[in-house]
């Protein structure tokens, strides 16, 4: 059985459901410390659970028989600055209860990393997994805080931990909260209301980014594939990479010729200027396989206004 710590995010509400599908409604046990309110979730088994609660967390595992977590609960970059010390408290102390009782219950520990762990001194193009780790926001510290622990746990214990290193996730059913890389779904649903969007990165500011689905399908692919095809715990991923001003060229191809972007950057610019532009993610597609789909901006944006007007329409 499956614990999903976050579940309600832009991530969780994807991924699980997903796994219901493929792994049985029962099997996967969803955990948030908001209450649901979505459909997909009151189909199966939810516990509301705040991840500084290490009782009630150990609680549900052993009254579920939980033998993978997939720890999703996270403050983001943005939000992280301007609440450190909630990050610090659910990224470093959160991520500390799951993985002592990851190593207590012999469970499987899959948490998301991302390249907000990289820093202004890394290289910043194809930026590789093994490189210059200093990151300059809370965030980044805490997940840099949350691989080393997780190796260290897997090289003292065993612990079968596994880590992927997200860029920018653009879905079009669930919403991002407190990222920096939030601008680039928030584009699509300006588009839809006012034809016009006031992106808060400079218009050149180039970021690593995927599709939901593409994140969703390699992170499953990635917590099934056998241990012995994983020579590392941690891997980059990574399927485009792109500009506001490139993503509003796109929208303007094929949404409207009269789509405009005025650019107001505000403090998410000084920390998308310590990322990477691109990461290699060359060794995930060589030991598990990794496939992304959506590779380009123009097949990207295709497929958000499919689905934001197909739920337009259903919502009618
Ligand atoms: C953020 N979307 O902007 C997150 C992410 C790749 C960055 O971790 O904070």
């Amino acid at each position: 059985k499956v614990l999903v710590t976050g579940c309600l995010g832009q991530l969780g509400m994807a991924l699980i459901k997903k796994m219901r599908e493929k792994y049985g409604v029962e099997n996967v046990i969803g955990s948030d410390i908001k209450v649901p309110t979505d459909e997909v979730l009151s189909d199966g088994p939810f516990v509301p659970l705040n991840v500084l609660d290490k009782e009630a967390i150990e609680n549900e595992i052993v009254r579920n028989k939980v033998d993978v977590v997939v720890h999703l609960s996270a403050i983001l970059s943005a939000l992280g600055e301007k609440k450190p010390d909630i990050a610090l408290r659910v990224n470093v102390s959160g991520f500390q209860n799951v993985l002592e009782l990851a190593r207590k219950y012999n469970l499987k520990l899959f948490c998301p990393s991302t390249m907000g762990a990289f820093g202004p001194s890394t290289p910043r193009v194809n930026t590789p997994d093994l490189t210059v780790m200093r990151p300059t926001t809370i965030y980044g510290i805490t997940k840099v805080h949350m691989e080393l622990m997780g190796e260290y746990y897997n090289e003292k214990y065993g612990l079968d931990f596994r880590s992927l290193r997200y860029p920018g996730i653009i879905s079009a059913d669930s919403a991002p909260g407190g990222g920096t890389t939030d601008y680039a779904v928030d584009i699509f649903h300006s588009a839809l209301k006012s034809n016009s969007f006031v992106s808060f990165l400079n218009k050149d500011t180039s970021l690593p980014m995927m599709y939901l689905d593409d994140c969703i399908d390699g992170t499953m692919q990635f917590i099934e594939a056998p241990n012995k095809s994983l020579k590392q715990r941690v891997y980059n991923i990574h399927a485009l990479t792109f500009s506001p001003q490139e993503l509003a060229e796109g929208i303007q191809e094929q949404w409207s010729k009269d789509f405009k972007i005025h650019y107001n950057p505000d403090y998410r610019q000084a920390i998308a200027d310590t990322w990477p532009i691109s990461l290699d993610d060359s060794i995930a597609r060589r030991d598990w396989k990794f496939d992304p789909k959506i590779n380009t901006v123009a097949s990207l944006v295709k497929i958000m206004f499919e689905k934001l007007q197909a739920q337009r329409i259903a919502s009618l």
